[in-house]
């Protein structure tokens, strides 16, 4: 299954390059620092041209930056989406370190800021699940629960319609999918 509606809002999961994707935001797996990288950042700076990064500078001038699970926003440049979220998942460091509470943040705060600006739509990429090496299989578990967990909650204003999950490898894409899969199930 790679598609779950939960109210009035989709939840989907795809592989592809998140760049490429159309719709209102485009949630980037930044560094504390919002100064660019490599992996999604580094795509997504690639892709949207200096102004990005622009605004990322003026965020750092006013408020140093951005912790880990928090959240800021940006313009999208030169990519076919409206705004950037940036939001910086943990850096996995064997699971002790509340790893999980900081990349469960990282959603949760994403999808608030969408709500603040009125969003219809969202693109997440698997944060923490590259250079900062969080494993795929339990980053998949906090990703979708942090996200359905949140839709749940009653929300009668809520004007998101979709919620997609932009996978870069089949192996993390299969893991949503089936983690979908048993959530319908269960439901
Ligand atoms: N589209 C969708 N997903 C992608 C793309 C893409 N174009 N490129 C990579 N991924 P990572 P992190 C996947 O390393 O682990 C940066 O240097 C990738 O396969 O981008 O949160 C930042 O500046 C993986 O599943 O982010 C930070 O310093 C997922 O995106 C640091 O890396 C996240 O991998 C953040 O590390």
């Amino acid at each position: 299954m790679n598609t779950f509606r939960i109210g009035r809002t989709s939840v989907s999961v795809f592989i592809g390059d998140i760049t490429t994707w159309a719709g209102d935001i485009i949630v980037n797996a930044a560094n504390s620092g919002l100064l660019g990288g490599e992996g999604v950042d580094g795509a997504i700076h690639q892709a949207g041209g200096p102004s990005i990064m622009e605004e990322c500078m003026e965020i750092r001038k006013s408020k140093g930056g951005c912790p880990p699970g928090h959240a800021v926003i940006t313009c999208a440049g030169k990519l076919r989406a409206k705004h950037v979220i940036h939001t910086v998942g943990p850096i996995w460091e064997g699971g002790g370190r509340r790893e999980e509470e900081t990349l469960a943040d990282c959603y949760r705060n994403s999808l608030q800021l969408a709500v603040e600006v009125e969003a219809r739509s969202i693109a997440f990429p698997n944060i923490s699940t590259g250079i900062y090496g969080y494993p795929k299989g339990p980053a998949c578990d906090v990703a979708l629960k942090a996200v359905t967990t949140w839709l749940e909650e009653e929300r009668p204003d809520l004007r998101l319609e979709r919620i997609d999950f932009v996978c870069f490898s089949p192996e993390n894409e299969q893991l949503y999918v089936e983690w979908l899969q048993r959530y319908a199930e269960e439901r």
